[in-house]
Parts: C-alpha cells; sequence; structure tokens
C-alpha cells in the first residue's frame, strides 16, 4: 500500500532549547511543512523519563510549542500538540514494548551514553523503553518522514524494526481483519544538511545537549545577543586559520562543527562557508558567526516570548491540535486493538 506522505517530529520539554535542537530539528519542521502534511508534538511524557519538576515541565512545555511556532511552524496548518493530550501514544507504546525485544533496547547507544559511568539499576524504566515510545509517536500517525538530528538515527531504525515486526507478527491478523498486509509504514529519516550533529562549543567530540553541565557548551535558542557571542568567542578552536576546501576540516572538529553551523544558519554549504572565510584566521569567522546567528535567532526568542506571555493561547492551539491528533489516532489505535485479539 502506498502511504500518504506524512512527517512527524517531536522535541522534549526538558530543558532549554539549544542551537542544535533548532538546527536538526526545528528548523526542519519549517521547511517540510512547505511540501508535507506535518504533526508537530511536545514530548511531555519523554521529558519524564528523567526527573521533572511539574511547574517547570508545564512551562517548558509551553515554551517548546511557542518556539515552535515563533521558527515559523504554522499551527492552523499543522498540528502542534503535546503528546500526554492523545493517550493512544501510551496505549500503542504497551503494545510496541510487547513487540521490540529486550536485546535490541540493550543496544541502543543513547541508553548506554546517557547511564555510562552512573548506576543503571536507579534510571527509570521509562528511559529504558523510550524508543518504543518514540515508535509509538510515529507509527500511531503512521508518519512515512521523520526530520531528526544525527543522533536518533538508531532510534528511527529501530521504529522500522518494531513496525516491521508487528506487520510480520500480525500477518495473519491483518489478513484476517481485512486490512493491509505493510500496515504500520517502514519510516524513513530526514537527516540531512550541514548541521544534523551539531557539537558542543566546548569539547566537539560531544554532542550539544540540553543536559550537558557546561552552561558555555550550547547557545540557546532564548540567549541574548551579548551570551551568543560571548559563547561563540569563548568556543574551543585549534590554532591553524580556516581552511579553503572543505577536506581541510577532516580531523579538525572544532572547525567542523562551527564552519557547519555557520552553513546551516546561512542556508549554505560548507564549501561556500570555506570560500568566504579559507585561510582567515578565528577573530573574525567568530565575529561573523556571532553576527549571524544572533540575526536568526533573536527574532524567534523575541516571538517566543511574546508568545509565553498569553499562556491561554498556547494552550489553545495545542488543545486545537490534540483534538485532530486524537482523531487520526484513534483510527490507528481501534485497527490495533482488533489485530492484537483486545475485545470492545
Ligand atoms: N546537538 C544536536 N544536533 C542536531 N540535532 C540535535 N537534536 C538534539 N541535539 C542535537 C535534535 O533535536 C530534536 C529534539 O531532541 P530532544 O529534545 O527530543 O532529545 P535529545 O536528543 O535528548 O536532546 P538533547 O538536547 O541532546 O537532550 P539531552 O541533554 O537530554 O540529551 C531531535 O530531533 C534531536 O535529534
Amino acid at each position: 500500500m502506498a502511504f500518504t506522505p506524512r512527517v512527524f517530529s517531536g522535541t522534549q520539554p526538558s530543558g532549554d532549547l539549544h542551537l542544535g535542537n533548532y538546527l536538526g530539528a526545528i528548523k526542519r519542521y519549517v521547511e517540510m511543512q512547505k511540501t508535507h502534511e506535518c504533526i508537530y508534538c511536545v514530548v511531555d511524557m519523554h521529558a519524564i523519563t528523567v526527573w521533572q519538576d511539574p511547574d517547570n515541565l508545564r512551562r517548558a512545555t509551553r515554551e517548546v510549542a511557542a518556539a515552535y511556532v515563533a521558527a515559523g511552524v504554522d499551527p492552523k496548518k499543522n498540528i502542534v500538540f503535546n503528546q500526554s493530550r492523545v493517550h493512544q501514544h501510551a496505549e500503542l507504546a504497551w503494545v510496541f514494548n510487547c513487540v521490540a525485544r529486550m536485546g535490541w533496547m540493550n543496544r541502543m547507544t543513547q541508553w548506554k551514553d546517557k547511564t555510562a559511568g552512573k548506576n543503571a539499576e536507579a534510571e527509570s524504566l521509562g528511559l529504558f523503553a523510550y524508543p518504543s515510545l518514540m515508535a509509538a509517536d510515529i507509527l500511531l500517525y503512521k508518519a512515512t518522514h521523520v526530520p531528526v538530528g544525527d543522533d536518533q538515527k538508531q532510534h528511527l531504525e529501530l521504529t522500522r524494526d518494531i513496525a516491521a515486526k508487528f506487520n510480520n507478527d500480525y500477518a495473519p491478523s491483518l489478513k484476517e481483519q481485512g486490512l493491509d498486509a505493510d500496515f504500520f509504514p517502514i519510516t524513513a529519516p530526514v537527516i540531512a544538511g550541514p548541521a544534523t550533529r551539531v557539537m558542543s562549543l566546548k569539547d566537539a567530540s560531544k554532542k550539544m545537549s540540553k543536559s550537558d553541565p557546561a552552561e558555555g557548551a550550547r547557545i540557546l535558542l532564548m540567549d541574548d545577543a551579548d551570551a551568543i557571542a560571548k559563547k561563540i568567542k569563548r568556543a574551543t578552536t585549534d590554532p591553524e586559520p580556516l581552511p579553503s576546501e572543505e577536506r581541510g576540516l577532516e580531523g579538525r572538529l572544532e572547525a567542523n562543527n562551527l564552519v557547519g553551523i555557520f552553513a546551516a544558519l546561512s542556508e549554505t554549504s560548507k564549501a561556500a562557508v570555506l570560500t568566504q572565510f579559507g585561510g582567515q584566521g578565528w577573530g573574525a569567522f567568530k565575529t561573523a558567526l556571532a553576527d549571524l546567528a544572533v540575526a536568526k535567532l533573536a527574532p524567534i526568542a523575541a516571538e517566543t516570548r511574546h508568545l509565553v506571555a498569553d499562556p491561554g493561547s498556547i494552550d489553545a492551539f495545542m488543545a486545537d491540535g490534540a483534538a485532530r491528533a486524537s482523531e487520526i489516532a484513534e483510527q490507528t489505535m481501534s485497527e490495533v486493538r482488533r489485530i492484537v485479539g483486545f475485545l470492545g
């Protein structure tokens, strides 16, 4: 069966949004709405896989939704909502917990990275099962495309494995129910562009992340011009000037990261950035990068602030989005209940 092209993606309200979230995900959300039917979720159920203060979670959930809209997502044309309002996400995740295998989950590098050097036994069961809920988020809407950062690639592969195993395990039931053999699509990750993995400004071997204790490692979407300029100025670099060609970035993690950020923000390629800055020192490049980052991020921050000042309007568009999402979700879930043999 040919599936209607449909985009789904989500971001956790688990901390302040940073440049990696913007370039790897939110900017792509805006681009994809031009060509696709899109569903953009604030994945609050994922956020509580690690402890969240309830008041803070409410604030962050509204702020992430506001940032989507401030960045250019249209909540009327698309569906924008918070995950917990559509209970079918949890329901399908349970079915997928029974489809996915422990071995698959154990191989997830994000789980391994997040628990490395820690007492994994003390982590929540939710953190371990997170990729199964992510598969449910996507497949509930039979999404064909998921724009994400490179760090989510393995979770997308797991989503495909879960879809394939479900379709296979329940093949006789699908036939009996008169449903297509490929009930769930084999979803394609959309990971493209010069900044699919934005790295820490302090240690370019680590990805820029919300949970990094080093504040200077990430640029926040809500940082003011001063903070952005300071963080870029203090970003770790090597002593060499910028290379003139892309292959000169090989083995130069910091240079590769900053040039990638410049290219993504200016919607050009790394090669084009190097044509402009090749042979120059870091001073001029960092000043130009700071100016560019401020020019691109400041209007989004200002609009986000404007939107969060009226939480009622954010709640209203998310309630509307959830109502529209629920219709699709219930259609899928009512079929899933029949397929697996639940009565009622
Ligand atoms: N550094 C990054 N570069 C490119 N894309 C990134 N994303 C996250 N970090 C980068 C993408 O942003 C989207 C939302 O991510 P998320 O909030 O759902 O989860 P995350 O990957 O756990 O985000 P963080 O900020 O890195 O949080 P922690 O500190 O908890 O690990 C996703 O599409 C993600 O790929």
